[in-house]
């Protein structure tokens, strides 16, 4: 044998010894599809922490609630059972009580008062709140803007979503805030949602056009109405000591790779928000996409005159004014 090709071979053994020893396999999940605006984002993540760490980390990505859906998810990433997570803040103020306020319909402009409020110094500061939680909130992304969804009736003022029985998400401000609406919420995680839908157990639900896009709602839903009622923010999700296990500069590359996956989140949620009306109408879909918006405003006067008093009238303004 030469001599360089012993000292490709020792280098290849030498390699693959090394490398097999320190790779670490982590797992994250999601409740929607793989091509979904979820999808995109722990596929982009994963990659990114694979190549940050060349290679010494490996993300394996569940799709579609097979690890279980988001409070369990939670549950597991808080007991170390499940390293990482991607949730909507639906199930979250169970775990973070702080990140409620987020969850108050109507207080964000669009997506882009949204994002920077995330982004921004408010939205930084509750990412440290998962800390003592034993969680560590790596980045925020997003659902997008939720919008009513119905077998019975098109909704076109706020009287007509009296009396329909809508899934919710398990979040506490969701339910006081639809039953201002007249709505009977019926909580459920989103892994049964398609079922319940079909089977008539509710009449709707509520979730932005990239989630009724990639879950094919459109096959069990009839009516639609964009009413973004609430923005529903998304995050990445960490168990914290296995964050803290990782070197300084690993750490950052987790950060890195989750930031990168927010990027794609939003490019994907625009994307679907552009052509998702069109695109459900064409499924089917009768979709009223032009209420006025005051009056669904005006009918949770009451519900958020309790939410002034319970999250502070100087806090929502808070969030309500930043630029
Ligand atoms: O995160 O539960 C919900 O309706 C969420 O928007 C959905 O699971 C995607």
């Amino acid at each position: 044998m030469k001599l360089s090709h012993l000292v490709v071979g020792l280098t290849l053994a030498f390699g693959f010894v090394a490398g097999a020893a320190a790779q670490t396999t982590m797992k994250i999940n999601i409740s929607t599809a793989q091509n979904s605006h979820q999808g995109v984002a722990i596929d982009v993540f994963a990659k990114e922490v694979e190549k940050r760490t060349n290679g010494r980390y490996k993300i394996q990505t569940f799709y579609q609630g097979s690890l279980g859906a988001e409070r369990e998810s939670i549950e597991a990433v808080q007991l170390g059972t499940q390293e990482l997570t991607f949730t909507s803040t639906g199930p979250v103020p169970n775990f973070v009580p702080e990140t409620k306020i987020l969850d108050v319909p109507f207080l964000f402009r669009d997506k882009a008062h949204a994002r920077a409020v995330l982004d921004g110094p408010i939205g930084q500061e509750m990412l440290t709140k998962f800390d003592s939680k034993g969680i560590k909130a790596l980045a925020w992304a997003e659902n997008g803007f939720r919008h009513m969804t119905n077998s019975k009736r098109d909704v076109k003022v706020p009287e007509d979503l009296k009396g329909l029985k809508m899934r919710t998400m398990e979040n506490p401000v969701h339910i006081a805030a639809y039953k201002g609406f007249g709505i009977v919420p019926t909580p459920m995680a989103f892994t049964e949602v398609f079922t319940a839908l079909q089977q008539g157990t509710v009449d709707g639900q509520e979730n932005p056009l990239s989630v009724i896009i990639s879950a094919k709602l459109d096959q069990v839903q009839k009516h639609l109405t964009l009413t973004g009622h609430v923005y529903s923010p998304c995050l990445f999700l960490m168990n914290k000591a296995a964050f803290d296990k990782l070197s300084p500069a690993d750490k950052q590359a987790f950060v890195a790779a989750a930031k990168e996956g927010t990027k794609a989140n939003r490019a994907r949620v625009d994307e679907d928000d552009a052509k998702g009306v069109a695109d459900l109408r064409a499924k089917g879909m009768t979709v009223i996409d032009n209420i006025d918006k005051a009056k669904f405003v005006a009918a949770l006067a009451p519900v958020n005159a309790e939410f002034e008093k319970q999250f502070g009238k100087a806090n929502l303004e808070k969030i309500r004014n930043y630029k």
